[in-house]
């Protein structure tokens, strides 16, 4: 079997590839130049790159270029003469000779939309396990990216234990909320949270900038009547929103949103930053939502004013509609964990006998996302 070829293009600008198994894909000469592998163009300790784009001539080609015999790509450069191989799979996996044409609102793989169906199949995790076995952690963590919550059990009802949770993946972001903070009935509260009113789902602190990407809520006691928990996943109610309603859909994803709390003294925090935010590429990035702390909105134009607000409504009716939300009821000792970028939560109201205490923190995706990538790489399936 012929084990593939490289066609030279517009005098070496670029390399069509054609391996043995008919996977055909263009490179342009400075991509390949400025993605090299090799230990002249990337740290071999680090992986990150020694040169600059400024290291590499405008006038970059292809002098010459093979398919080797276990499919990887041998590319020699003019004007400089540096030789550099690329693995067939590494190439292969970074294909941009594709249609990139997705839509609006287009969400890569890894992550899955959900409404009430996931009600019987909520991700759940053990944090005796978690804390144990790496692939234990590993599947929790992915439960997180795949529908942005999961609920862990066996947490210690200690106070603060929520911490030693995001410390497992990531770091606390502490915020002027604390380390952590309460949740429970308060006299004066400085948040409607810390209260035993109903509230509507929500992103949290959409007045910070960045947001806090991760919330996670403990439970270490629960004997009131009401006070549930209900999660509704943002991604999906602005799908639906744009199915139903292109224009409204764009509204709310163009025009800013503003946000601000001022609940105590020496915190003045603002933002300005749409309900639903897009990549430049029309990827869903995240949803920020919230009744509590929405400010007067002042960057939509007067023409478009009445039909943003008719899409805002519509929004907040799909959010509320039973069909979205998962419902459960935190017991002492289960925690769950939010993507507060896309996930809105939200709390039924409760009853002034018994006793409820979550306790509530914040981290990031980020360092969700590392961990997880890393014990992906290191924990067998
Ligand atoms: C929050 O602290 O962000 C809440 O939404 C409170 C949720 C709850 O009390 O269940």
């Amino acid at each position: 079997m012929s084990r593939g070829h490289v066609d030279i293009l517009d005098a070496g600008k670029a390399a069509k590839i054609t391996w043995a198994d008919g996977q055909t894909a263009r490179f342009h000469a400075i991509w390949l130049r400025d993605n090299a592998l090799d230990p002249k163009t990337r740290s071999a300790g680090n992986g990150q790159r020694l040169i600059t784009i400024l290291d590499i001539s405008p006038e970059t080609t292809i002098r010459a270029a093979s398919v080797g015999q276990d499919g990887s790509i041998h590319v020699t450069f003019a004007p400089d003469g540096h030789e550099t191989t690329f693995p067939a799979e590494w190439l292969r996996a970074r294909i941009y000779d594709r249609d990139l044409e997705a839509g609006e609102g287009w969400l890569p793989p890894e992550i899955t939309r959900w409404d009430d169906g996931l009600q019987n199949a909520v991700p759940v995790g053990s944090y005796n396990a978690v804390r144990q076995q790496p692939a234990a952690l590993r599947d929790w963590l992915a439960s997180v990216r795949r529908y942005g919550f999961a609920v862990l059990t066996d947490v210690p009802t200690t106070s603060g234990s929520l911490c030693d949770v995001a410390e497992l993946f990531g770091y606390v972001r502490e915020t002027n909320y604390g380390r952590w903070f309460e949740v429970r009935a308060e006299v004066n509260p400085t948040n409607l949270a810390y209260t035993n009113l109903g509230l509507q789902a929500h992103t949290d602190n959409p007045y910070r900038d960045p947001v806090p990407t991760l919330q996670l809520l403990s439970c270490l006691e629960n004997t009131v009547d009401g006070g549930e928990s209900m999660v509704v996943d943002g991604f999906m109610v602005a799908e639906r929103l744009r199915q139903e309603n292109p224009r409204g859909f764009a509204l709310l994803a163009n025009c800013p949103a503003r946000f601000e709390y001022a609940g105590s003294s020496g915190v003045r925090l603002r933002s300005k930053r749409p309900f639903i935010e897009l990549g430049p590429d029309g990827e869903l990035i995240a949803i920020r939502f919230n009744n509590r702390s929405a400010a007067p909105i002042v960057d939509v134009p007067f023409d478009d004013m009445a039909d943003y607000y008719a899409a805002y409504r519509r929004f907040a009716e799909i959010l509320e509609d039973p069909k979205m939300e998962v419902t459960f009821k935190l017991s002492p000792g289960e925690l769950f964990i939010v993507d507060n970028t896309r996930v809105m939560h939200a709390r039924k109201s409760f009853s002034g006998s018994g006793n409820r205490w979550l306790q509530g923190c914040y981290a990031d995706k980020d360092g969700l996302l590392s961990t997880l990538a890393a014990l992906e790489e290191t924990t067998l399936r």
